[in-house]
């Protein structure tokens, strides 16, 4: 899956971050989930044994991902990928799919539907906390979409479960000048992804005897533009606040 971040929007790169460290994370997150299971934290969706878990900024509460957001070579190579002199964080999410978790889909999206507030040029790094097999729901990548994600009517979100029937309506409205092509693969621990914020992405659901879990990172890079008017969230406020969105590379 040797490609280039510019040309198809996403890419891979190997043997990025120590196991150590993954592996700490992945022990974090997991005691993460014992406590959204115990009612005791509110960055998170609900508990669902059988949909995935999704907890808000996991590195303000696991010092192991903390450390791996902060202090790995994340930082270096997003400003590699974007010719960036600065890295932020403007915040994260923890996707963990349990066992065998049927309901665990995540539909074909761009991140971009989901962040208006930054109009251009906002990275996502994406990272797996243990060995992936694309039976468990590795990250599923529409390459060059980035390009034309846009142009697609009727592009549904990451609540839709059925990838079959998106999968149908993004090929129907496919441009002439691109064919379909959609990557998938094993992923391993040390791995790390980076899409643009327009490449269409999603998984599977979980369908192994262990857990899932993995990590998106939102990054501001320095092409990175605001629009004030559509921060329904309060991302482009919240960057004032170093705790929960690090510069993690600076030059
Ligand atoms: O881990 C997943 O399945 C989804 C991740 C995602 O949507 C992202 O990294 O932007
Ligand atoms: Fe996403």
């Amino acid at each position: 899956m040797k490609n280039s971040f510019k040309e198809s929007g996403y890419t891979k790169l190997s043997n990025i971050f120590d196991k150590s460290i993954i592996n700490r994370a992945y022990i974090e997150s997991l005691e993460l989930v014992e406590k959204i299971r115990a009612g005791k934290l509110n960055n998170s969706s609900s508990y669902k044994k059988d949909s995935v878990i999704r907890t808000i900024n996991p590195h303000v509460f696991s010092p192991a991902i903390k450390e791996l957001l902060t202090e790995s070579r994340l930082g270096i190579e997003a400003a590699t990928v974007t010719k960036s002199k600065s890295i932020q964080i403007w915040g994260s999410q923890l996707y963990v799919k349990l066992p065998q978790s049927t309901n665990s889909t995540v539909g074909l999206h761009t991140d971009f539907q989901y962040v208006k507030c930054f109009k251009n040029k906002v990275l996502t790094a994406w990272i797996p906390l243990n060995n992936i097999t694309i039976k468990a729901g590795s990250l599923i990548y529409i390459p060059k979409s980035n390009y034309f994600s846009d142009s697609i009517e009727h592009l549904t979100d990451a609540d839709c479960k059925d990838i079959n029937k998106q999968r149908e309506v993004i090929k129907n409205n496919l441009p002439s000048s691109y064919d379909w092509e959609e990557v998938i693969s094993d992923t391993n621990i040390g791995d790390l992804f980076f899409h643009d914020h327009k490449t269409i992405h999603g998984s599977n659901a979980n369908m192994t005897i262990r857990p899932r879990i993995a990590i998106a990172v939102g990054l501001v890079t320095d092409s990175t533009e605001f629009e004030k008017k559509h921060d329904y969230f309060g991302y482009i406020n919240q960057l004032s606040h170093k705790e929960v969105c690090p510069v993690i590379y600076e030059k």
